[in-house]
């Protein structure tokens, strides 16, 4: 390793043992960078460096802020932390804040201090602030004054925390301190495997795992997957819902953008009706969100509403072919599917718009190498179905957790997913591993019968997993979401079962069919199977002590 530009070690001394590394492979061109380097020099000051300062790097409700407006609040805020809060480097800081300029402007600020940044979601309560408090020894957060109260409790929960600084008003607040500071800051001369972020996984099973990202790394999305699979130009304007505090919105709304010296809108809450409306209001070029929320988007499609787009990128989760079908044919714009992952960052599977094919995720994106593995680790064959393993140039550094050994085997990161790879070499996603429904012997992915539900035109949304049932060990249990004004009855749920077998292997169909108001999500967009799961057991366990069959088609 270089010689860190940390002097609290903290971070480095918890990564994992060297040996339960992936191995890094950096031979695409373009990804090998210096010893010294610190992500926001290279994303922030180069640009101010090379006379662009007056770009304009964000668009907000109340006008414009420029790269060179930026970086002297970035500056300022570099100073309170290192002269006023006692931030060193290698110190951890907690951010918690919707996605706003004040979010980026301390994020940046601790990268450049040479902190090492704990972005959280703005929904997590109190005692899921003190999880990472504690887990990343943190004595220092930022916080938008609005989401004090949850912060506060935290901070009776975790004694590490020492200091919350609020912005967003008051005497002591951050903007308060930040007056009296100047706008110059010299950068700290981290190392370019210098540890600046700890990402926590949303941890919906078990406990969240802090994954730990070098300077390096930030620049590795933006030149491996932005550079060559979205390769956005310095006239864009990016958009989208994902949170900061989620990598995926980290990429999509903050570095792929300053790495090309374009320009973000950042939304404070972007459900699809707000979604598209800023697209529109902004005339933005290049959207980040979840496939859900493109499917949403296209009920409310008005003519002329987003003829700006040029690029949509969708990831999180399993874009069905449906969704990429209806948003093709009422656009015209192919969307892009994406897979990535905490672990590494940012997408490692996706093609452009004129390699992609439909349906599949994609062929791995340049720098990086995929295939699929059966349980010994072996290779399988073409067409086979197995788990995903991947490397590349970023990947899974766990911070003090034993699980980096289930994530990575013989250098590879296993990331859970259920894969098939076809002869040219393109990736169609399956499942979660751990989500195949067994039913009667037969291996059932539900994202594939979902996927046959979604082109039925009386489906708005739907989730399917395994219920357990006495005779088949499992069955399948679709929740639909009706599209507006579609009433539910037994005939829909006998036509959706009918529908679905002419689309796919019969005996895929779902026994049995709920129909739902909403289905779960989390904060990233995620289908929350783990809880219609537990639904399915409950409903299956009360019917079997009303000794009645499963509820079939009601
Ligand atoms: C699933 C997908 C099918 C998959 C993420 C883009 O989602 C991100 O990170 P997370 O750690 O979850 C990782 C898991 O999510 N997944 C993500 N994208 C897809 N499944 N098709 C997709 N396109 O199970 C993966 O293992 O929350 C996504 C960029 C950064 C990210 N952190």
């Amino acid at each position: 390793m270089l010689k860190s530009g940390h002097t609290d070690t903290f971070a480095r001394d918890n990564l994992p043992p060297q040996e339960q590394w992936p191995d890094f492979r950096f031979t695409l061109p373009g990804l090998q960078y210096p010893e010294r380097l610190n992500c926001a020099v290279e994303l922030l000051d180069k640009w101010v460096e090379q006379g662009k300062g007056d770009r304009v790097l964000m668009h907000t409700p109340d006008g414009k802020i420029t790269y060179a407006d930026f970086q002297a609040t970035v500056n300022r805020i570099c100073n309170v932390l290192t002269r006023r809060l006692g931030l060193v480097p290698g110190g951890r800081v907690l951010l918690r804040s919707a996605n706003n300029p004040m979010m980026v402007a301390t994020y940046f600020a601790v990268l450049k201090a040479g902190g090492v940044v704990v972005a959280t979601m703005p929904l997590l309560r109190a005692k899921e602030l003190a999880y990472p408090v504690q887990k990343a020894q943190i004595a220092l957060a930022l916080c938008d004054v609005r989401l004090a109260e949850e912060m506060e409790k935290a901070k009776t929960m975790a004694p590490e925390l020492q200091r919350v600084v609020y912005w967003g008003g008051g005497d002591d607040s951050l903007e308060a301190m930040m007056a009296d500071e100047p706008d110059t800051f010299e950068a700290c001369d981290t190392a370019s495997d210098d540890v600046c972020l700890i990402g926590f996984t949303s941890g919906t099973t078990g406990v969240p795992k802090g994954t730990m990202h070098f300077h390096r790394d930030m620049m590795a999305i933006c030149d491996a997957y932005a550079m060559n699979v979205l390769r956005p130009v310095e006239d864009d304007i990016f958009i989208g819902s994902p949170p900061l505090a989620f990598t995926f919105g980290l990429g999509g709304l903050v570095l792929f953008p300053m790495r090309v010296g374009a320009s973000t809108v950042l939304l404070e809450a972007a459900p699809p009706d707000k979604l598209l409306a800023a697209i529109k209001e902004y005339k933005a070029t290049v959207s980040f969100t979840a496939p859900t929320a493109y499917r949403a988007m296209l009920d409310m499609l008005q003519p002329g509403d987003i003829d700006s787009l040029r690029k949509c990128v969708s990831a999180g989760e399993a874009l069905p072919k449906a969704t990429w079908d209806a948003w093709h044919e009422a656009t015209g714009m192919k969307l892009l599917d994406g897979i990535g992952a905490t672990e590494l960052l940012h997408i490692f599977i996706g093609c452009p718009e004129e390699t992609l094919r439909p349906g599949a995720t994609g062929k791995p994106v340049p720098g990086y190498e995929a295939k699929v593995i059966d349980d010994h680790g072996n290779d399988v064959l073409p067409g086979t179905i197995g788990r995903l393993a991947v490397r590349g140039p970023t990947g899974c550094r766990y911070l003090a957790d034993d699980r980096q050994k289930d994530y990575v085997l013989n250098g590879w990161n296993v990331t859970g997913d259920a894969y098939m790879m076809d002869e040219d070499g393109y990736f169609w996603y399956q499942a979660r591993s751990d989500d195949m429904i067994i039913s009667s012997g037969y291996n059932i992915a539900g994202p594939e019968v979902e996927g046959a539900l979604l082109t039925h035109p009386a489906v708005a949304f739907c989730g399917v997993v395994g219920s357990p049932d006495p005779d088949r060990g499992q069955i399948v249990k679709a929740y639909v979401q009706l599209k507006e004004g579609v009433s539910p009855s037994p005939e829909l749920a006998a036509e959706l079962q009918t529908h679905v077998k002419n689309e796919v292997a019969p005996y895929k169909y779902p026994r049995a069919v709920v129909f739902v108001d909403t289905l779960p999500r989390t904060e990233t967009g995620k289908l929350r199977r783990v809880e219609l799961r537990e639904r399915a057991q409950q409903e299956a366990a009360r019917d079997a002590a009303n000794d009645a069959p499963q509820s079939k088609a009601g």
